[in-house]
């Protein structure tokens, strides 16, 4: 068993910002997975966290197996229902969608993974999963049926995650949707990040340096970047070349 958790927990102690780049399988060509393998390696990635929305491809495994020939990055499943668990990643975001009134999401999902969980040896880390509201339709919306928070709603924000908290969860994941439009804000960063004790996570729509910055400066403890990656494997390379060029 790994000690993915314990790990997270003392990088927050000690104030060390985490990173996970997500990778959707259903958006990877296995062909060319070696290229984007060298990528990750060669970024900041504190952390690796695959899963999608839908997940249709069959590729899990394999995906994993590959990444794990080239390097030991902790690999965290980041499941959008329970098709998508794989025993050969390290450990797995075990979602409750607490924003969301969908019983499915709330429990139904969790009760058919349990058992098939418990025949693997991956971590698994209760994570309170905060949907905010981003300016488009995300496809957590759309395929969990539940409407995001509003984004301007800070009090309700805190309310959601210390409910989380108090119901057990390691960590409070704070998302705005894959590719959304407007990232959480700082503000709302920074009211649930001073009010828990958990470590909080966050992402969707985080497009640059600075937004992963403001991410870590508001409070975030571990920023997970997907579509900017995805579109541009250089994304961290050039992102420094670019602030270097600035300076
Ligand atoms: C989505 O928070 C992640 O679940 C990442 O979002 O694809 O917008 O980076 P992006």
């Amino acid at each position: 068993m790994t000690n993915i958790y314990k790990d997270i927990l003392k990088a927050k102690s000690e104030n060390a910002k985490l990173l996970a780049i997500l990778l959707d399988p259903d958006k990877i060509d296995l062909n060319t997975i070696e290229v984007l393998i060298s990528k990750i390696y060669q970024s900041p990635a504190t952390h690796i966290f695959i899963g999608g929305s839908l997940v249709t491809t069959n590729i899990l495994d394999e995906l994993i197996l590959k990444i794990k020939k080239r390097g030991n990055l902790p690999i965290v499943l980041f499941p959008g229902n329970p098709s998508q668990i794989s025993d050969k990643a390290d450990a797995i975001l075990f979602l409750t969608l607490i924003s969301g009134r969908n019983p499915d999401f709330l429990i139904e999902h969790q009760v058919k993974a349990a058992p098939i969980l418990k025949k693997t040896q991956l971590e698994i880390i209760s994570t309170g999963y905060i949907l905010i509201e981003s300016g488009n339709e995300t496809a957590v919306e759309r395929v969990s049926k539940t409407k995001p928070l509003d984004r301007n709603n800070l009090d309700l924000a805190l309310a959601t995650a210390q409910a989380g908290e108090m119901l057990g969860n390691k960590l409070i994941y704070l998302e705005a949707g894959s590719g959304a439009k407007q990232a959480v804000s700082m503000e709302m960063i920074k009211k649930v990040a001073q009010n828990i004790e958990i470590p909080l996570l966050v992402g969707g729509g985080i497009v640059d340096l600075q937004g992963i910055q403001n991410a870590y400066q508001a409070g975030a403890d571990l920023v997970i970047i997907g579509t900017a990656f995805e579109n541009d494997t250089n994304f961290f390379n050039s992102e420094i070349n670019n602030r270097q060029s600035t300076i």
